[in-house]
């Protein structure tokens, strides 16, 4: 049984969790961290120096915490070679489109975009920083468009890690108010990941609770 810390409307915590009903694990999650609190406990410091969410635990194995690294421990121990290849020649063609994903996706959507537009109060907002923002992140969500107009998944043509690490931002992406761009292969894969109840499920969580108005 795994044991997740961290609530549902963390966004990694839902790639996280999104990840382990993917794999069809059996878990049990506890609500840690923002209104929660409980993330700069001694004890949770001891799992996570850091004092940040997701952190995972497996049976015997000491806790772990990053993201990206806990999507890697669960596909290598629980997916299969599609999710994610033992070859390296295979795996890598994963790891790239993931790494990006993290690097370029979320670090220019989550603080730049979704906090200014969400987590922020109107009379502070910053209209001009978040319009710049939208363009730094368009630049790279074309290139997820034109890999999407080849390839049914953003890796290939097999749901993958890749997946999880660049599609559980884009529910928060379309949803929220935001000048978006026409791409239309994005839009279409948006709508394939919303026929995977894992999706529904973990990703597409309402986030009124972190609204600053
Ligand atoms: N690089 C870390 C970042 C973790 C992170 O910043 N988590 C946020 C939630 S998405 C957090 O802990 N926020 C504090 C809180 O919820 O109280 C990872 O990928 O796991």
């Amino acid at each position: 049984m795994l044991e997740i810390w961290g609530r549902k409307t963390s966004s990694n915590v839902q790639a996280l969790m999104w990840c382990v009903g993917e794999l069809g694990l059996a878990y049990r999650r506890y609500d840690i961290g923002h209104r929660f609190g409980g993330n700069d406990t001694p004890e949770f410091l001891a799992m996570n120096p850091n004092g940040t969410i997701p952190v995972l635990r497996d049976d015997k194995c000491e806790p772990m915490w990053e993201t990206g690294a806990i999507l890697r421990y669960l596909a290598a121990s629980y997916g299969n070679e599609d999710f994610w290849p033992i070859e390296a020649r295979r795996r890598i063609k994963i790891d790239q489109w993931a790494e990006w994903s993290k690097l370029n996706i979320a670090a220019n959507f989550t603080a730049p975009i979704f906090w200014r537009v969400v987590r922020t109060a109107a009379k502070e907002r910053d209209e001009q920083a978040i319009t710049q923002a939208l363009q730094t992140l368009h630049k790279f969500l074309l290139i997820a468009n034109n890999q999407l107009e080849q390839h049914p998944y953003i890796a290939g043509k097999a749901f993958t890690l890749a997946d999880i690490q660049f599609g559980h931002l884009l529910y928060r992406y379309f949803d929220i108010a935001i000048e978006r761009e026409n791409l239309s292969a994005l839009e279409r894969y948006y709508q394939r990941l919303q026929q995977r109840e894992a999706f529904v499920e973990h990703v597409m969580v309402s986030y009124e609770e972190l609204r600053v108005i």
